[in-house]
């Protein structure tokens, strides 16, 4: 394992805490590390020990330091932790020293990328390291530290292992000319083939609710003015967000308020009234809710109970782009019919005044997204892993149309090579410089 430079950053948060940590790693963390704690302890052990300024003569703080040797660590280099107390201005001057002694302070997430490029984690783990640093919900922070240990990485590998063996089969068949045509027209290669594309299809889903538990999914309710949609949002946020009148056209400003349904974060928005206005400031807001309509995951249509099926309704609904739509009435506390799902024509009846068939909008707003909760075995996941998953897909099918129809083999297996270096990008085993770049950047410091 090759040592780069040195580099050193402070692992805790900013600000004050009852412990600092400062973290070193690289091939002089040792040598650097002496210099302020003079009798380093034995590798693995934490010991309390004097941090020294060996310059000024001066103690500067005491705490506890741990020594690792390379590869055993977390960046796989030598690291030295020194652990004091958590004040930014000790913690500055520690950090000042090291950077004298010839340590480089680090960038975000530099520790984590010599991890993954010393071979410690892929970078599908070392994503989930600042996913689960991130989480907003104990679901995202289960599934990130899932894909973490590797959960996510073993299903991808376990895909990419059996279209390596596929690629293997198919261009040994093509090494041999004169049985090419057998071995293309063997059906137990086009049942791999066709068992590769059904694990994969699996692997989307799942991928598809880990980026879900990251991102969250993005809501907007629509309706006719006064259909109660600010007070819905008022209900599902919890508190009083937006202000609600009797008067048509209150809500011209977007509102946004964030929820959790089982851990699934939720922004749900906010619009004005979709009718037509000849207020320039309601236009405007209603431009607006139209900009929100076409960026959201999921629509609530929201209509007054007592109103029919206006013709305005049919227009909107003519009008909107496709996407998961659910139709909800409100105010089922003036009309009396009974809340929750209407299985007669699949709306859900809610009062956004009593709080009647709220738990079941919740429930349909998960279904929406075809999001399953509570069975434990998600993982985290972003939407490059989404489109790497897809793009295999796509290849994949095209090299079981190329050995069906055509029987192509050199094209099967050239689509499949594609296929390999798709999935090879979730790993980071075939990864761009500037895609790292980015990845990384968007880490904390010292981690
Ligand atoms: N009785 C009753 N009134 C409601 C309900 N939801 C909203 N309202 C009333 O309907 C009016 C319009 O509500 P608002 O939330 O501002 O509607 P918006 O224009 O769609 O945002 C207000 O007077 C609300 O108090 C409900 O479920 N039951
Ligand atoms: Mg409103």
């Amino acid at each position: 394992m090759s040592q780069r430079d040195t580099i050193v950053a402070i692992a805790t948060a900013p600000g004050r805490g009852g412990v600092g940590i400062i973290r070193l790693s690289g091939a002089e963390a040792h040598r650097i590390a002496r210099q302020v704690v003079p009798e380093l302890p034995p590798v693995r052990y934490a010991r309390h020990v004097p941090f020294l300024d060996a310059q000024a003569n001066d103690s500067i703080d005491d705490g506890l330091c741990i020594v690792f040797v390379a590869p055993h660590s977390y960046t796989g280099e030598d690291v030295v932790e020194l652990q004091g107390h958590g004040g930014p201005v000790v913690l500055d001057r520690l950090l000042n020293i090291l950077l004298k002694l010839g340590a480089r302070l680090a960038r975000p997430g530099e520790f984590t990328e010599r991890a993954f490029l010393n071979g410690r984690i892929d970078l599908a783990q070392a994503e989930a390291v600042a996913d689960l640093i991130d989480a907003s919900s104990q679901a995202a922070a289960h599934a990130a530290s899932r894909a973490l240990r590797g959960i996510f990485s073993e299903r991808v590998t376990a895909i990419t292992t059996a279209l390596i063996e596929l690629r293997v089969y198919i261009e040994s068949a093509l090494d041999f000319p004169e049985e090419e045509i057998d071995f293309l027209s063997d059906s137990r290669l086009w049942e791999r083939n066709q068992q590769l594309l059904h694990d994969l299809a699996t692997l989307l889903a799942q991928t598809q609710q880990g980026v879900l538990l990251r991102e969250g999914m993005r809501i907007a309710i629509i309706g006719q003015p006064n259909a109660g949609k600010s007070s819905l949002l008022n209900q599902l946020a919890g508190e009083d967000r937006a202000i609600v009148t009797d008067i048509p056209g209150t809500t011209r400003d977007v509102l946004r308020a964030e929820i959790q349904i089982d851990g699934l974060p939720i922004h749900i928005i906010d619009t004005a009234g979709l009718r037509h206005s000849d207020d320039p400031i309601e236009q405007e807001g209603i431009r607006r809710a139209w900009l929100e309509i076409d960026q959201a995951d999921a629509i609530v249509l929201l209509r007054d109970d007592r109103d029919h099926f206006s013709l305005d309704d049919q227009k909107l609904l003519a009008q909107m782009p496709q996407k998961p739509m659910v139709e909800v009435h409100n105010k089922i506390d003036l009309t009396g019919n009974t809340a929750g799902l209407n299985p007669a024509n699949n709306t859900i009846n809610i009062s956004a005044k009593t709080g009647a068939g709220l738990p079941e909008l919740r429930n349909h707003l998960k279904q929406l997204m075809g999001y399953q909760s509570t069975d434990g075995g998600q993982f985290i996941a972003r939407r490059r892993h989404l489109d790497a998953l897809t793009a295999a897909q796509t290849e994949i099918a095209a090299a079981l149309t190329a050995l069906t129809q055509t029987q192509a083999g050199e094209l099967a297996a050239e689509s499949l090579r594609r296929a390999q270096i798709a999935l090879d990008q979730i790993t980071g085993k075939f990864t761009a410089d500037d895609l790292l770049g980015e990845i990384f950047s968007n880490f904390c410091i010292g981690k």
